[in-house]
């Protein structure tokens, strides 16, 4: 049972980084982009999962502290990469009643000669978005300065048409369950077929989440989804592999 003061201690000695999982366009099969996801190897514990220590870390209120350090991390490594791919991170809804959110991000992304222009920030949508007028003006801010915002995990959640229309997301992303039930289940392809039509008609640059198979890319390549991210292609890989893979496939 992993401790507060262990996430502390692990945070303040330097024992997370950044894991990168490319993403692919589905036209060209080039790397558009990578998200970054955290990732804890402790001498106590071993590799901890990210669904053990996020939720740990919001609980503690070190969740802000912890992705600033990995963004930090990441856009400074990236910053040498050759070609114009994106870095998506995912923020905690709780992070958006920070005062201090925008200014964090700014000085983070700003000082690591990453641009602006092509970081992503991923939000799974919570109630505490709803009619929450600093969470709309917060959004509006990333926005002006560069940023786009992606809407996690879509399907599952809260995300329902008025929200999709009223804030200003870039991007949606396609629930891996979805994905995952493409071939077997005709409901499914049903929703991600509304889904990317919903996206398109909004303007809206589709990822599908959770490719596992050639099959599934086929299909959402079919049906216009503009990029894909999975293990068919990678799992998220630490620096040095995603700069390889960008070599690749880049
Ligand atoms: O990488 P998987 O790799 O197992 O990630 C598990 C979960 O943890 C996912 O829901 C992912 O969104 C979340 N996660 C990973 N890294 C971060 C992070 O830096 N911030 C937040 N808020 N969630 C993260
Ligand atoms: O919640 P979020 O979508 O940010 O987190 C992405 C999660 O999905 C991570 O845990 C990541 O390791 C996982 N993931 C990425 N690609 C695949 C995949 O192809 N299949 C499955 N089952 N999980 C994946
Ligand atoms: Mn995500
Ligand atoms: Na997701």
């Amino acid at each position: 049972n992993v401790s507060e003061a262990a996430l502390q201690h692990g945070l303040a000695a330097g024992e997370f980084w950044p894991a990168f999982q490319p993403q692919l366009n589905l036209v060209n099969g080039h790397v558009c982009g990578f998200e970054v996801l955290a990732r804890w190897d402790s001498p106590q514990y071993g590799r901890v999962s990210p669904a053990i220590f996020i939720p740990l870390a919001e609980r503690s209120g070190m969740l802000h502290a912890l992705l600033l350090q990995l963004m930090g991390e990441a856009c400074r490594v990236a910053a040498s990469w050759p070609g114009q791919f994106s870095l998506a991170f995912n923020l905690a809804p709780s992070q958006f009643l920070l005062p201090t959110l925008v200014s964090d991000l700014l000085v983070t992304v700003g000082s690591s000669g990453f641009p602006l222009s092509r970081v992503v920030i991923e939000i799974t949508e919570s109630e505490l978005f709803h009619d929450n007028a600093s969470v709309q003006q917060v959004l509006d801010d990333l926005k002006l300065h560069g940023m786009a915002l992606s809407l996690d995990d879509f399907g599952t959640g809260y995300s329902s048409l008025t929200r999709l229309n009223s804030l200003p997301f870039d991007e949606l992303k396609i629930d891996a369950s979805f994905v995952a039930a493409l071939s077997s289940d005709m409901q499914s392809l049903r929703i991600v077929t509304a889904v990317l039509g919903l996206g398109q008609s909004l303007g809206l640059t589709v990822v599908a989440e959770g490719v596992e198979s050639t099959e599934q890319a086929a299909v959402l390549r079919k049906l216009g989804c503009d990029a894909g991210q999975g293990f068919l292609w990678s799992p998220a890989v630490p620096a040095a592999q995603a700069l390889q893979l960008l070599q690749q496939w880049g």
